[in-house]
């Protein structure tokens, strides 16, 4: 089984559109699925639209009941999918704003069932598109998948910031078990790099397919916080790259 977390804040409008398109995917590929759709303190009604196509689908709805940011969102989602899965099921994550296709899924856990623990759909791999994002955003992540691999060598990885992942299930549970509640320590969006280094720091094996992300069909204005982001993220790095933290 796939369990396919979502991450959302403010996103009723995204989410019929995602949703269908998952539903489609998995149909089409047989693949046994749930979605946890994590409403995190949305003031536009998404969990409720979340709820209202669950009729049809199989979909859990977690709501935060204020907002609490990325992190935590995603930790919650994994949380509550590592209670679902099996050990040989594969946890998805992937942003709620319609950028990410779901048809990939099929792909990245065929990636896992040939033995990558972690499989990312990366902006920087041949056959990778970016459509629609502004000039300075994709700066800012070709900056950040450099200045990575520079300082983070990690074997299989550019792209360290994608939300768009397949894990097995048991890395994660591993994850869970060894740095408890801190295994996403991080409350923004450098949340991603974060979980990505302690697995990698675990032994897990990382592989990437390309990802053809499609900011042009993207619902509503993107939430990052940029120079927030920037910052948390270089934080990071530094207290990873110096070892300031034990773990
Ligand atoms: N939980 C939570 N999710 C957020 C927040 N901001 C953004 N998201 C979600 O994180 C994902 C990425 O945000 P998005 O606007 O797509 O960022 P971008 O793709 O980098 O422009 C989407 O699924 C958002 O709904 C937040 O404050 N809390
Ligand atoms: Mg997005």
């Amino acid at each position: 089984m796939v369990v396919i977390a979502l991450p959302a804040y403010n996103e009723a409008e995204s989410l019929p559109v995602l949703l269908a398109a998952i539903r489609d995917a998995m149909t089409e590929n047989q693949i046994e699925y749930r979605v946890l759709v994590v409403d995190d303190g949305s003031t536009d009604g998404t969990a409720k639209v979340a709820r209202e196509i669950a009729v049809h689908m199989p979909i859990e709805v977690l709501e935060h009941a204020e907002n609490r940011g990325l992190g935590e969102t995603i930790r919650t989602g994994l949380l509550r999918a590592i209670e679902c899965a099996g050990d040989r099921d594969i946890i998805v994550t992937m942003d709620s704003d319609n950028t990410h296709t779901p048809g990939l899924i099929a792909r990245m856990v065929r990636g896992i069932r040939e033995g990558s623990d972690v499989v990312i759909a990366s902006r920087f791999r041949p056959g990778a598109r970016v459509l629609g994002v502004p000039l300075y955003r994709r700066v800012l992540s070709g900056a950040g998948s450099l200045v990575f691999r520079l300082a983070y060598p990690t074997s299989g990885v550019r792209d360290f910031t994608c939300g768009f992942r397949a894990y097995r299930a048991e890395a994660l549970k591993r994850g869970f078990a060894r740095y408890g509640d801190d295994f996403v320590a991080e409350h923004g969006f450098s949340c991603m790099v974060d979980i990505l280094l302690k697995l990698h720091r675990a032994g897990c094996i990382i592989t990437e397919v390309p990802l053809i992300l499609r900011y042009d069909l993207k619902f509503g204005v993107s939430k990052m916080l940029v120079l927030r982001t920037i910052r948390d993220t270089l934080r990071l790095l530094v207290t990873r790259r110096l070892g300031l933290d034990s773990r």
